[in-house]
């Protein structure tokens, strides 16, 4: 079968940050899971609405806010296209997938739990999706409980039946996990909440940038990402969210845009969104978003995935090769997205990210804001290497060979 797939060299002349040279090298930028770098496509759409059409949405009736706020609908629109979303108005912009989940804690979550409800979550999230829970169990005395995972990385299902119960209100999950890259199928956790009342919130932000998602199919309730992990600016993310459930929830933040009528002793809320979109938006950041969707649509998201898929086997097989390297995480390729976090034996993660970036490659070290994840995998810290669309292989071998060089360098200064 012939799989789809990206013209890297194409795709590479469209990101200007690519040309630049790092301590005397060219750049090979391993860290998109952190945050994306941006083509000229996405540059431009928004130094065009700064330079020729700059005005406030939804106010003025003159010729630049009216294109500002058509564009930025039409930015909305773009999203929910691109996620599945039934209409743009299921889709709330907010600054990031972090926003996102703490407007749902917030609002869903202070409005209809009370004290001895149960949310799960599981032990490989992102901080973003574990400390608005604990904040929130710390105020209402609910209790969240994390599903185990299993030795290879994946979440231990087999523990569902003692987990869940009646009590459980919310089921919050990565849909790709930015540590270990394991893709969770969400679907058997969506059919046994539903089953109990509960609602499904899916942290898609390692998820939405490199596959496909459809949110109609999947039948979550709510979905949660960030623009600038896909190709977009930073400042914009975006909730999507089943409409009925918007509208039942209080607004998050109030002020300006999210009201239809402010007298002295009355309020009325906007409809759903605009009633989660307090204040002036981010409205060239979601242009830019928006012009973000059109490129990543035109290279076809199964593309990207197969790309990703592609690269992510190469960079398990090369990294494996070095002597004292341990991964982490599945090994199948099929269940992972394109990170690959690992340590190399007695060389500490930020040592080791430091003098890979001598070598001009930038990979992350740390606990990638997930501290339980490592408490759990035994470690205080790892290095990760993360892929995007336009990665190549030449990149892979260039990380693999300055993990050798960091290796002789430190084994000689211990030696001496
Ligand atoms: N959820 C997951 C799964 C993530 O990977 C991240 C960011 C977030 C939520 C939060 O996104 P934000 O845009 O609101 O900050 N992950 C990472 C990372 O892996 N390294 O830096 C940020």
């Amino acid at each position: 079968m012939s799989h789809p797939t990206l013209d890297v060299a194409a795709i590479r002349r469209d990101f200007p940050i690519l040309s630049e040279q790092v301590n005397g090298r060219p750049v090979v930028f391993l860290d998109s899971a952190a945050s994306s770098q941006k083509p000229l496509q996405v540059l431009d759409a928004m130094d065009t609405v700064y330079r020729h059409r700059y005005a406030n949405v939804h106010r003025g009736v003159y010729v630049f806010s009216e294109a500002a706020t058509a564009e930025y609908d039409e930015a909305r629109a773009k999203v929910a296209r691109f996620i599945g979303s039934p209409s743009a108005d299921n889709i709330v912009f907010t600054r990031n997938a972090t926003e996102a989940l703490n407007l749902l804690a917030y609002s869903y979550g202070r409005h209809f739990l009370k004290a001895g409800d149960e949310i799960l979550i599981t032990e490989l999230e992102h901080h973003a999706n574990f400390v608005p829970w604990f904040h929130l169990a710390q105020e209402k005395g609910v209790v969240v409980k994390c599903i185990p995972l299993t030795p290879d990385g994946q979440l231990d299902l087999s523990q569902l039946d003692t987990l869940l119960s009646e009590r459980t209100r919310i089921v919050s999950f990565a849909h790709v996990s930015n540590v270990l890259g394991v893709i969770t199928d969400p679907a058997p956790l969506i059919k046994r909440a539903h089953a109990l009342g509960a609602i499904v919130i899916i942290d898609g932000s390692q998820a939405v940038p490199h596959m496909p998602v459809n949110v109609a199919e999947l039948d979550c309730d709510f979905y949660a990402f960030s623009g600038h992990k896909m190709l977009g600016p930073t400042g914009i993310g975006v909730l999507y969210g089943k409409k009925a459930l918007l509208e039942a929830m209080p607004p998050f933040m109030s002020g300006g845009d999210m009201i239809s009528y402010v007298g002295f002793d009355t309020i009325r809320w906007n409809d759903v969104p605009l009633k989660f979109e307090a204040g002036t938006p981010a409205f060239v950041e979601a242009i830019g978003l928006g012009a973000a969707v059109d490129y990543l649509s035109k290279l076809g998201m199964a593309a990207v995935r197969e790309h990703e898929r592609e690269i992510t086997a190469y960079a398990l097989e090369r990294v494996a090769e070095v002597p004292g390297v341990t991964i982490y995480g599945p090994t199948d390729p099929a269940i992972r997205g394109g990170v690959v976090t690992f340590n190399v034996d007695q060389i500490h993660p930020h040592d080791l990210a430091t003098l890979l970036d001598q070598e001009g490659v930038a990979v992350r070290a740390g606990h990638h804001c997930a501290q339980p994840l490592h408490q759990r995998l035994g470690l205080a810290a790892t290095a990760r290497a993360s892929f995007y669309v336009y990665s190549q292989p030449n990149e892979v071998d260039a990380l693999v060979e300055a993990i050798y060089k960091a290796k002789a360098k430190l084994q000689t200064r211990r030696r001496r």
